[in-house]
């Protein structure tokens, strides 16, 4: 298997998940401190081979965006939960649309597998994780973006990175550099690949002669990924892995990989209570909820995005989509004393009666807050935002 370069990733997996990072969300300002950058920066990427012409194309229009910088200093706030996780990455919404894109682009998707061994499911779902399945590409300029992040950024040196592999595909003529759009942390097109990723496995899957993973049509995207997949390892009809009811003495070797049999002896079953099926070596995933087993591919998944969630939430949405069931294990009340289905008819109550809780998933975040506060300062409570059973009570 070749050594990949893991796509380690916390902010990876916040910007799949939130809305489309959109260009008006992100407006440029002037920053002097940043022009200098540029100026200095120019003279590195031009000593790395790239045209002084194409650096200065591509950033004719930059700019540094400081809604990028404050992206990249709120996200560790935000990390989600298994529980919250698998509500948004295999919510019915995207299930549905999940089985639509299985039929609609039944084609498309069946000549990547042909070609990559990647099974039709499984690209849908990274394509459903990662944009939407196209939807929320994100309209964020990719240099722009890039360049704030490596003049100011936690990771500098990363997004230089990132910024100079930008500049290599600029130089290729894959795209034009007002073309060349993505998330607020540079992921770009339909499956969110960043620079140096695109470098290393983008294919030019329709023939066109240009890896473009940026426009409507997905073939280009959806093959590069199998393409990345197939590099790591992906073997052609093996299971990602599995969800496991998880036994006292198993759940101390949450992390570690050991063979099935091992698993078993440690009292690890099937959600369903049978014997969970020998499909090699399994790292053990645990949550406050159902545990899951990740076999070969499901650690595979891993060189996409290293997060358990991001596999899970993958592996599980891959499954949802040709029809398996939802998880047999149930999620315990979260801290406020409610449940994943609580939580649901709460934002359906707060919605019908005209608040805008943001979803109707059972994830809360500031906008279900804001819709709380409301109903209460309504009923004369005090505004404090947060859910409880009375408070459930009140809303039945
Ligand atoms: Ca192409």
């Amino acid at each position: 298997m070749p050594v990949i370069t893991r796509r380690t990733t916390i902010f990876g997996l916040l910007a799949l998940l939130a809305a489309p990072a959109l260009a008006d969300d992100f407006p440029a300002v002037a920053n002097s401190g940043y022009d200098d950058w540029v100026a200095r920066f120019r003279a590195r990427a031009l000593k790395r081979g790239i045209g002084a012409k194409v650096f200065d194309a591509a950033f004719r229009h930059a700019g540094f965006l400081p809604g990028v910088i404050e992206k990249d200093r709120s996200q560790a706030e935000s990390i989600y939960g298994m529980e919250d996780y698998l509500a948004i990455t295999a919510s019915d919404e995207r299930v549905a649309a999940g089985r639509k894109v299985l039929s609609s682009k039944a084609r498309l998707l069946g000549q990547v597998e042909a070609r990559y061994g990647v099974e039709a499911r499984v690209v849908a779902a990274i394509w459903g994780v990662e944009s939407f399945y196209g939807t929320k590409r994100g309209n964020v300029p990719v240099i722009s973006a890039l360049s704030t992040l490596a003049y100011e950024g936690r990771r500098a040196s990363f997004f230089e990175g990132q910024l100079m592999a930008a500049l290599k595909i600029l130089a290729h003529g894959d795209v034009a550099p007002d073309q060349m759009t993505g998330g607020w942390a540079g992921a770009m097109g339909h499956t969110q690949f960043i620079p140096t990723t695109y470098l290393s496995y983008a294919v030019d899957f329709n023939g066109d002669s240009r890896r473009d993973v940026w426009s409507d049509d997905p073939g280009d995207a959806l093959g590069s990924a199998a393409h990345y997949l197939a590099s790591a390892g992906w073997v052609k009809g093996q299971p990602w892995g599995v969800e496991v009811h998880v036994s006292k003495a198993a759940g101390k070797s949450a992390g570690k990989i050991r063979t099935v049999a091992e698993w078993r002896k440690l009292g690890v079953v099937l959600g369903s209570g049978e014997a969970v099926p020998d499909h090699g070596r399994a790292r053990l995933v645990t949550s406050s909820g159902p545990g899951f087993l990740l076999f070969h591919n499901g650690l595979v998944l891993g060189a996409y995005n290293a997060s358990n969630r991001y596999i899970v939430g993958v592996g599980h949405l891959s499954d949802r989509i040709v029809g398996k069931g939802d998880l047999a294990g149930g999620f315990p009340p979260d801290s406020n004393g409610l449940t994943q289905a609580d939580r649901v008819f709460l934002q359906q109550r707060l919605t019908r009666l005209g608040y805008d809780p943001g979803s109707t998933d059972g994830v809360f975040g500031p906008k279900t807050a804001a819709a709380i506060a409301g109903f209460q300062a309504s009923k004369g409570l005090k505004a404090t935002g947060v859910a409880s059973p009375d408070l459930l009570g009140l809303l039945r």
